[in-house]
């Protein structure tokens, strides 16, 4: 199984990007310190999404970071992402782990305790924790959460925890106390003025 940090994770969103490229954004948050980037398209045709993603390819295995695909197994495939990342409606876990094969990393959404407790019967790499908080960048999530939630998941799961929602620099560092393994954000690094120094202040707040 591949090794990988979850510590500072970027989830891409284009349309929080101010008009500057994905592939800006991504290289100033390496420098910064990202640990692990997820593209998340929602809204592209696939040649976009495949060209996108053979991009930011490049520019991660230069750094030695994992990409991870949103959803798409096919995407995946296609530019020998390092992994994907699903969701409870999207291809199920068994059948994307029978076409990636073990040496991909395959991170799952849980929304609920109940499906916390489930993907204990699964060999996921990661949980994301979703959402810890509400967010204007997704607005159709399950009830939020929150840190005690966070704490109850740590208690039960025996996965790499990822939590996202509505992380920002002034409740990081709740987040990594109360036992996550890592930080996932969009808009915190996509919009930032300056998405390097947003990435230092974020992976500052681990210590
Ligand atoms: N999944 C759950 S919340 C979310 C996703 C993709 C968006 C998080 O965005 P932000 O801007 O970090 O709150
Ligand atoms: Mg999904």
């Amino acid at each position: 199984m591949p090794s990988f940090d979850l510590s500072l994770y970027l989830v891409t969103d284009r349309r929080l990007s101010q008009g500057r490229s994905l592939e800006y954004i991504v290289s100033e948050a390496i420098k910064g310190g990202v640990t692990m980037v997820q593209l998340r398209e929602k809204d592209c045709s696939s040649l976009e999404f495949y060209e996108q993603a053979i991009k930011l390819k490049q520019i991660l295995t230069t750094h030695k970071i994992p990409l991870i695909i949103n959803d798409r197994l096919d995407i995946a495939l296609a530019c020998n992402a390092d992994g994907i990342h699903i969701g409870q409606s999207d291809i199920p876990y068994k059948v994307a782990r029978n076409i990636l094969g073990y040496e991909k990393i395959i991170g799952l959404s849980v929304e609920n305790m109940e499906q916390v407790l489930l993907s204990n019967d699964l060999d996921v790499d990661y949980i994301g924790i979703s959402p810890v908080f509400s967010t204007p960048t997704k607005t159709d999530t399950a009830p939020p959460f929150g840190i005690d939630g966070i704490r109850e998941v740590k208690k039960i799961c025996r996965h790499q925890t990822v939590a996202i929602g509505g992380i920002h620099l002034d409740n990081a560092k709740e987040i990594y106390q109360a036992g996550a393994n890592g930080i996932a954000v969009v808009s915190e690094i996509m919009s930032a003025k300056d998405p390097c120094e947003a990435s230092i202040k974020l992976k500052a707040e681990l210590k």
